[in-house]
């Protein structure tokens, strides 16, 4: 079956909106392998990375850009790695070192001194510790990373690796109501190569009715590692690379609660069944529920507390059965391994429809 996946990144979404805004251009942006694009909003502790709705400090809801003596402080750490940055913090000095590609940086909390290659900066407040999280200035963050900066009046922030052009006021509220909401937009499909209609036989192989082609599906995720050896987004279980690093993975901290990934079919539709590809499936019984929601807020619990077989490298199929539903949220649990008990780490889902709907 031919992969849908959400090809329209926010960062299109930003390419084509922004007009007449206000911006800061930083230094020339460096080359990363980390985020292209992120938004922001003052007081909201979610943030779009590229394409995908993500958690600020999964654990702890209060930790957001705010607003302290009229500058707009960020959480460094998450813009940093984000972005490919490796963040290093030394607790004796209370000072943070920042690498990204050939740039360091170097600063201190309390301090509004900070270090770009060894040359003196100055911030406007101090870096400082909020919420056991360090925050710095905007301005400080988009220097050190040599980012550029939009933002508007209501909170809005958004960073990107590329200059932004023209705004679109409908777009801007959009995704002020997506960070807000945690909820990604509704996007149109992306104009799609017409089916080649070259095939000498025609009506040889009839589509299984049972597959009609979904809409486009995003995916997001309570929360995604991203370390040396990988950065382990919740749309990797969509890019059909059933490669071991293709995989969505995150860690539980808390017994009672799990950490999930959440598929918008972008339209309501009658659902069969998912496949799930786990990471070592062969090894590995994962642990996780699987709930469905027709808006996205109240879910259905369809299985609870269900595993993997733990014997099959590949997919394997869960029932799910419900028309009508557009969510659907796989909650995981950790798995049995003694080496990695927290971790849900999925490779690969595919949705399977049960008619068109
Ligand atoms: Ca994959």
């Amino acid at each position: 079956m031919k992969k849908s996946i959400s090809v329209i990144t926010i960062l299109v979404m930003v390419l084509s909106m922004l007009s007449g805004a206000v911006f800061v251009s930083a230094e020339e942006a460096t080359p990363t392998t980390g985020a292209e694009v992120m938004a922001l909003l003052i007081g909201s502790s979610n943030a779009i990375i590229d394409d995908t709705m993500a958690m600020i400090d999964p654990d702890n809801e209060n930790v957001t850009p705010i607003i302290v003596e009229d500058r707009t402080l960020v959480p460094l750490r998450f813009i940093s790695e984000s972005f490919g940055a490796e963040v290093a913090w030394d607790g004796e000095t209370r000072s943070i070192t920042l690498t990204l590609d050939d740039i360091e940086v170097k600063m201190a909390i309390d301090s509004n001194e900070y270090y770009i290659n060894g040359e003196l900066n100055e911030m406007d407040v101090p870096a400082q510790i909020i919420e056991e999280r360090t925050l710095i200035p905007l301005r400080a963050m988009v220097e050190s990373l040599g980012k550029n900066v939009f933002w508007d009046s209501r909170g809005l922030i958004i960073i990107s690796t590329d200059v932004m052009p023209e705004a679109d006021e409908d777009d801007l509220a959009a995704m002020i109501e997506a960070i807000s909401t945690g909820v990604m937009p509704e996007l149109p499909e992306p104009s799609e190569e017409p089916e080649p209609s070259e095939s000498p036989e025609p009506s040889e192989s009839p589509e299984p009715s049972e597959s009609p082609e979904p809409a486009v599906i995003t995916v997001t995720a309570s929360k995604y590692e991203i370390a040396d050896h990988g950065t382990y987004l919740p749309e990797n279980t969509l890019d059909g690379d059933m490669s071991d690093g293709s995989s969505w993975r995150a860690e539980y901290e808390d017994e009672s609660d799990g950490e999930w990934i959440m598929f918008d079919l972008g339209e309501v539709r009658d659902v069969a069944s998912i496949d799930i590809a786990f990471f070592k499936g062969a090894e590995r019984k994962y642990k996780f529920d699987i709930l469905v929601s027709v808006d996205g807020k109240e879910f259905t619990a369809v299985s609870t507390g269900i595993t993997n077989s733990g014997n099959i490298d590949g997919m394997e199929t869960y029932e799910i059965d419900e028309e009508g539903i557009r969510f659907i949220k796989i909650v995981g649990y950790g798995n049995d391994s003694p080496g990695a008990p927290k971790w849900t780490n999925i490779i690969e889902v595919e949705l399977l429809f049960s008619s068109q709907s």
